[in-house]
C-alpha cells in the first residue's frame, strides 16, 4: 500500500514539472505524453515478436486479412500516429523515411515542434529476443508557425535539442528522457500499464570499467581505436584493468548499461566506412543529450556530437559515448596515433 503511494508516473512527473514552469504552456508535455502512448503500444508488439509467425500460421490475421506489418515499420507508423495526435508536432524525421513527414494540416502547420526518431533500433536483435530500442529528439522549428516546415528544422545542432530520451524494451521496458534539466528514467509496471518514476535524476560514473564495440571489425579500425582495446586489455591494478567488454549490438540497450555502470560505446570510423555507420539526427544526438546531462561525454573522436552542424537527414558520424574519463581516453590515443 504505501509502495503504491509513493509511485510516480510519467504522466505525474510530466505535470508537476511543467507547473514548475509558469511559462510554460503544456506542449511539450502533450508530446512527451504521447510519446509514453506510442511507446506502450510498440511495447505491447514487441513483447508478442515471438507469437507473430505462430498467430499466423493459425490464420490469425488482422481482420482486413493483412500480413503482419515488420515491427520497425509498425514503430514507425505507431509514433508517427501518436505525434500526429498530440497537435504539437510540425514534422518527423525517421529512420524508416527517407524524406521527412510533414504533417500538412491546419495543426500541424501551427505547431512548435519537430521530431527525429529511430522507431526502433537495433532491428537485427529483433528476431532473437534481445533488447531493441525507440529513440527520439525534439526540436524547436526555426521555420514561421503557420508555413510548412523545412529541412533546416531538421539540421540544427544537437545543443538545440528540447527534448531527448529512448526507450529500451528489454528485461524490463524503460522509457529515459530529459529536457536539458537532468536524466529521469521511467520503468513500465505492465499490471498497471504506466511508466513509473524508477531512475530519478541519473548521473553516470565518471570513469567505468566497461568498453563496448564491434570488436568483429577490429581490422578495420582507426590506430587509435586498436590501441585502446588493447590498453582495455592489458593488465594494471591502479586503473583495476583490464576492463570488461561488453556488446548486444543494440545502441540503447549498450548506451543504458553503461550509463547506469559507466564504460564506453564506441562505433568509430572504420576503413570501409569514414563516417562509421550510426545516424546524427535520430540516433547520435539524442544519446549524446542524454549522456551529457547525465554527466558524460559524447564526440566524434575529436568535437562534440552536440555541435556538429548536420547537412542531411541521414547523415552518419563516429560515435564516441560514455563516462568522461573513458572518453578522453580514448580521444589521447585517436590524437596521438592518427
Ligand atoms: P539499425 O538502426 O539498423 O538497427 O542499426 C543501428 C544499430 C545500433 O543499435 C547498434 O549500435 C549498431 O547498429 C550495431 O551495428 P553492428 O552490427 O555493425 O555492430
Ligand atoms: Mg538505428
Amino acid at each position: 500500500m504505501t509502495e503504491q503511494n509513493n509511485v510516480q508516473t510519467l504522466n505525474q512527473f510530466i505535470i508537476q514539472r511543467q507547473a514548475e514552469y509558469p511559462n510554460a504552456s503544456g506542449e511539450l508535455s502533450r508530446m512527451l505524453h504521447h510519446i509514453g502512448i506510442a511507446s506502450k503500444i510498440v511495447n505491447r508488439a514487441v513483447n508478442k515478436a515471438g507469437l507473430v509467425d505462430v498467430l499466423g500460421a493459425h490464420g490469425d490475421q488482422n481482420v482486413q486479412g493483412e500480413d503482419q506489418q515488420k515491427l520497425d515499420i509498425f514503430a514507425d507508423t505507431h509514433f508517427i500516429d501518436a505525434l500526429r495526435a498530440s497537435g504539437e508536432c510540425a514534422a518527423i524525421a525517421s529512420e524508416e523515411q527517407e524524406d521527412m513527414i510533414i504533417f500538412d494540416d491546419e495543426m500541424g502547420r501551427n505547431a512548435k515542434y519537430v521530431f527525429c526518431m529511430d522507431p526502433l533500433d537495433g532491428s537485427s536483435n529483433i528476431d532473437v529476443n534481445v533488447s531493441i530500442g525507440t529513440i527520439f529528439s525534439i526540436y524547436h522549428r526555426v521555420s514561421k508557425k503557420g508555413e510548412l516546415p523545412t529541412k533546416e528544422d531538421f539540421l540544427q545542432e544537437g545543443t538545440k535539442q528540447v527534448a531527448a530520451g529512448y526507450v529500451i524494451y528489454g528485461s524490463s521496458t524503460m522509457l529515459v528522457y530529459s529536457t536539458g534539466n537532468g536524466v529521469n528514467g521511467f520503468t513500465l509496471d505492465p499490471s498497471i500499464g504506466e511508466f513509473c518514476l524508477s531512475h530519478p535524476n541519473i548521473k553516470t560514473p565518471k570513469n567505468g570499467n566497461i568498453y563496448s564495440i564491434n570488436e568483429g571489425n577490429y581490422i578495420n579500425f582507426p590506430e587509435g581505436v586498436k590501441k585502446f582495446i588493447k590498453y582495455c586489455q592489458e593488465k594494471d591494478s591502479k586503473t583495476s584493468r583490464p576492463y570488461t567488454s561488453r556488446y548486444i549490438g543494440s545502441l540503447v540497450a549498450d548506451f543504458h548499461r553503461n550509463l547506469l555502470k559507466g564504460g564506453i560505446f564506441i562505433y568509430p570510423n572504420t576503413s570501409k566506412n569514414s563516417n562509421g555507420k550510426l545516424r546524427l539526427l535520430y540516433e547520435c544526438n539524442p544519446v549524446a543529450f542524454i549522456a551529457e546531462q547525465a554527466g558524460g561525454l559524447a564526440t566524434d573522436g575529436t568535437q562534440r556530437i552536440l555541435e556538429i552542424k548536420p547537412e542531411s537527414l541521414h547523415q552518419r558520424v563516429p560515435f564516441y559515448t560514455g563516462s568522461t574519463k573513458m572518453v578522453e581516453k580514448t580521444e589521447e590515443f585517436l590524437h596521438f596515433f592518427n
